[in-house]
């Protein structure tokens, strides 16, 4: 959580200085989730993510030096530089990647769970989706396909509250959007996704049931953005000190803190180490990609196909 905080305030940073190509739209506040699913994932299991991945990416253990320069548009990136924050993928780690189309991700989930069902790897296919894209239509279709195939799929909401201006209040026709799940005959569950702890214990039993053959089921996970919806968003739409208010209140890794410290779990100097660890590892990535060459002309024709 630390790391991924880390990250994205430093990007904040980095991206008002001009130097950071294309959109980028920051995961701050929502760390808990991403981290509470992805501890309980293993090599076997697929992601999908979205526009706000950094998160999802780092959470199922992408290079952080190769996220920074693809962010970056850099040559060390991930994706050699080519894809940028929304296009982040690496199949190496499960991550099938972030993206750029909401509701694209969920399709995918039940691709790679139908393949992970048919090869018996045991796997599980996790698909992480905004309170926007559980309004589309792909999302819907995708709930639907993976419970007649009873797919080992866990359908994760992430609902913000907004989908880019708009409030979910207004715009999904449900107070919580976990009882979507009974129309498509798996469970659902609406957790507060600033609690690691509570993120953690839903996933342990959707991922649990979706290993041993039980079939999807669905999570939301009530939850705020820090920043805009993306770097440069004025925010006009957002109530006067409503970030502000959430910060001191519902942090996740404030709440994380207290919780594992009054849990005697761990103690306050190994939790000194992991910050100072993150701040050095997101120094050195950034400084990296800076000083990294960007592709070439040259670079455009190559991976375009793939070869199996
Ligand atoms: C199919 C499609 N429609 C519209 C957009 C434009 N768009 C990008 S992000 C976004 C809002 C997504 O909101 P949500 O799913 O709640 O995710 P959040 O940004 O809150 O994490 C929209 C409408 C898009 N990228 N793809
Ligand atoms: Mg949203």
């Amino acid at each position: 959580m630390r790391l991924i905080r880390v990250f994205e305030e430093r990007l904040h940073v980095e991206f008002a200085t001009g130097e950071i190509p294309g959109f980028v739209h920051l995961y701050a506040g929502e760390e808990a989730i991403a981290t509470g699913i992805c501890l309980l994932l293993d090599e076997r299991d697929r992601i999908t993510s979205t526009h706000r991945g950094h998160g999802h990416c780092l959470a199922k253990g992408c290079d952080v030096h190769g996220m920074m320069g693809e962010i970056y548009g850099r040559k060390n990136g991930l994706c050699a530089g080519k894809g940028g924050s929304m296009h982040i993928a690496d199949l190496s780690k499960g991550m099938l990647g972030a993206n750029g189309i909401v509701g694209g991700g969920p399709p995918l989930a039940c691709g790679a769970a139908l393949a992970a069902k048919k090869l018996g790897t045991g796997g599980v296919a996790v698909s992480f989706v905004g309170d926007g894209g559980a309004n589309q239509g792909t999302f819907l279709e995708s709930l639907n396909l993976a419970s007649i195939w009873s797919l080992p799929c866990v359908f994760v909401i992430e609902n913000n509250g907004y989908a880019e201006a708009t409030s979910c209040k207004y715009a999904g026709a449900c107070h919580d959007f976990a009882d979507r799940a009974d129309g498509f005959n798996m469970p659902g569950v609406t957790v507060d996704g600033h609690d690691f702890f509570a993120v953690y214990e839903a996933a342990t039993e959707g991922i649990q049931r979706a290993r041993r053959g039980g079939g999807p089921s669905l999570i939301e996970c009530k939850v705020n953005r820090y920043y805009g919806h993306y770097e440069g968003d004025t925010q006009s739409y957002r109530a006067p000190n409503e970030v502000e208010r959430i910060r001191e209140t519902s942090d996740c890794i404030r709440r994380f803190v207290s919780q594992v410290i009054s849990a005697k779990l761990l103690t306050p100097s190994e939790l000194e180490k992991v910050d100072r660890e993150v701040a050095g590892l997101i120094d050195d990535a950034v400084s990296v990609a800076k000083s990294a060459p960007r592709p070439l002309g040259a670079d455009l024709l190559t991976d375009v196909y793939i070869s199996y």
